[in-house]
């Protein structure tokens, strides 16, 4: 347990906020200023909403002398990503009349909405929840949106695992009733001491945790770079129960090599009737042992690090009374979503659908009308929507009738995008500018752009049937998970990224650094030789990110305490 003394402010203020209400109330009845108290926003995140202001016009409003633009990202929470149709017409209504306009979809298959001011907040929560939507746990110091393979109902098999997603998610919820009071209206509890937090205590967890499920042989949903995940194992057809990985994550800092991102451990294999078990033996583990003094060392990675996979795996037998089965075989050989239509076992059709960086908008120059395109697709369509982990949509159980009619209404609004590379389809960028308050350079307005600078370079060199797994960030937070990627950029400075190379394309490998702080022009020229020597070097079914590590551009990374090292007779690894 940690030093009180040493505790970080952020403890001290959950630890005063009687179960995560603070004066969040009080906060949003004060109309002289658009934002939130600072202790409040720190426990907003619990709620699923963090305050931002538009950077864009920072310098502006200040030369006005006024106070920021200030404006609230609210993230919802959805399990596995479905949303009926019915849902998404709501939550289409919502995003047209009190936010910034448009949805978000996210690395975590859910959506957000941005710019909504602070007056429209409640009412918003108000209308997701009238729609079976919650926000609650999607942001804060708790579990946060459970992720699984999106294609839950390709079988039988694949529902029942995303059913043990939703019981896993449920199972973690936060007890308050500090949601229900503050946005919906509901009774106060007088006594709050009485209310229990049996999972969590009164100070939640060190930091965020994130579960993952995945069905081999895919990793749409990045079981390394989550705290915890369960990888299902099939065999004959029938579940046998879950293989179970911890202390994965993408996080660290520029300059501070005791911050890296990490691949996470196995920990062995539990029976499908334990999973809620372990999922409660794992977190409480993490609440007790987890750095509460640095939220730099908070997550589950550095506690599994520090403490050692087997020290950590008996704490978590001794609270759970059962013990980690050996580890089953199982192999990953996706990354990416399966962009186009796919069967299902009940004779129903999913179409997935390639939204650039999860933004879906009407655009106002005349551009695709995507938000039009999806209503109309909810309108006619009584199957439900998924989103992906790679900011992708799937329009899910589809009859065969529809089917037509579905993809010609996905095409007339920009929605399938046969045009788009394979290079593009497999990128992915974090939102960063102009609401993300910690971005340090440009992601989503900027990474199409270089991609169809280095479509160019693919092409010229025979690779456009390649798919290459390119992700950029704003910065080295890691949102859209680029340290798994074949190619990463990350954010530096305005304009200037580290790029980093040498990840496995199946997400199970960490990239390197291979050039520091560059512009795009540098990037362009570094990245060429390295495209066409791969183009002619590279070995039958081999990855752009195999080839660098075969041909030593790049050491291979399987470890995150290796991130920052430099071993000898690599070129330039040690930049
Ligand atoms: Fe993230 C913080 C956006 C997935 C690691 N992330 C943020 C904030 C909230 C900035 C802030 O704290 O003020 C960003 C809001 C930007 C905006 O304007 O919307 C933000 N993160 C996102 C999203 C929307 C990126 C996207 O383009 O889709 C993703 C929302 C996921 C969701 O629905 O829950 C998102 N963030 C991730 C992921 C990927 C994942 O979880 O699979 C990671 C890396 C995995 C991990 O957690 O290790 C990630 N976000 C972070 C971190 C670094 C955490 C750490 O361990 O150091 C921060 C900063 C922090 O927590 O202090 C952060
Ligand atoms: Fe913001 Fe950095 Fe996350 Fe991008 S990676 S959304 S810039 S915190």
């Amino acid at each position: 347990m940690s030093d009180e003394k040493q505790l970080t402010e952020v403890e001290h203020i959950k630890a005063r906020s009687r179960h995560l209400r603070g004066t969040i109330e009080e906060g949003l009845q004060d109309r002289t200023t658009g934002a939130l108290p600072a202790d409040d926003t720190q426990l907003t995140k619990f709620h699923g909403f963090y305050q931002q202001d538009d950077r864009d016009l920072r310098d502006e409003r200040r030369h006005q002398k006024l106070e920021p633009l200030y404006s609230f990202m609210l993230r919802a929470r959805v399990p596995g990503g479905v949303i009926t149709s019915k849902q998404w017409k709501a939550i289409d209504e919502i995003a047209r009349n009190l936010t910034g306009g448009g949805l978000r979809l996210t690395t975590r298959q859910t959506f957000q909405y941005h710019g909504i001011l602070k007056h429209n907040v409640k009412p918003l929560i108000q209308g997701i929840n009238e729609a079976m939507i919650d926000s609650i746990a999607a942001c804060g110091d708790v579990n946060r949106n459970v992720l699984c393979n999106t294609n839950p109902v390709e079988s039988d098999l694949h529902k029942e695992i995303y059913e043990d997603a939703v019981a896993i998610s449920k199972h973690l919820l936060p007890n308050t009733a500090a949601y229900h009071e503050i946005w919906l209206d509901k009774e106060k509890i007088v006594n709050f001491e009485e209310e229990k937090e049996p999972i969590y205590g009164d100070t939640y967890l060190p930091r965020k945790f994130k579960i993952a499920v995945a069905v081999p042989p895919h990793n749409d949903v990045d079981v390394n770079g989550n705290d915890l995940s369960y990888v299902a194992i099939i065999k004959d057809g029938k579940l046998l129960g879950y293989n179970l990985l911890a202390g994965g994550g993408m996080g660290s800092t520029h300059g501070e090599t005791d911050t890296y991102p990490q691949i996470a451990k196995s920990l062995g294999f539990v029976d499908k009737k334990d999973i809620c078990t372990f999922a409660e033996g794992v977190v409480t583990t993490q609440r007790d042992f987890g750095d509460r003094t640095n939220r730099k060392h908070a997550r589950l990675k550095y506690t599994i690090d520090d403490m050692g996979v087997e020290e950590f795996k008996k704490h978590v037998e001794e609270r759970t009374g059962v013990k980690f089965k050996k580890a089953k075989p199982f192999e990953f050989t996706m990354h990416s979503d399966r962009f186009g239509w796919v069967e299902n076992a009940d004779g129903t059709w999913n179409l997935t659908l390639f939204i650039e960086q999860g933004r879906i908008l009407d655009h106002e120059d005349g551009g695709p009308q995507m938000l039009q395109g999806l209503l109309k697709i909810a309108d006619l369509h009584k199957g439900d929507f998924r989103m992906t982990a790679t900011q992708n949509l799937v329009v899910a159980q589809v009859a065969k009738s529809k089917k037509t009619k579905v993809e010609k209404l996905a095409k007339e609004h920009g929605l399938f995008r046969e045009d788009a590379s394979l290079l593009r389809q497999n990128s992915m960028a974090c939102v960063a500018l102009p609401t993300c308050t910690l971005a340090m350079a440009e992601a989503e307005r900027y990474l199409p752009d270089l991609i169809t600078k280095l479509e160019g370079i693919v092409d010229k060199y025979g690779l456009s049937d390649q798919p290459i797994v390119v992700r950029m960030t704003g910065c080295p937070n890691g949102c859209a998970r680029p340290f798994l990627a074949e190619i990463a950029f990350v954010g530096k400075a305005p304009g200037k990224y580290n790029l980093y190379l040498g990840g496995d394309g199946k997400g199970t490998r960490l990239v390197k650094l291979y050039k520091e702080n560059i512009g795009e022009e540098e990037i362009l020229e570094t990245l060429e030789p390295l495209i066409e020597q791969y183009a002619q070097e590279r070995k039958k079914g081999e990855g752009f990110g195999d080839y660098c590590v075969r041909t030593e551009i790049v050491p291979p990374i399987y470890d995150g305490r290796d991130f920052h090292k430099n071993p000898e007779g690599f070129l330039s690894s040690g930049i």
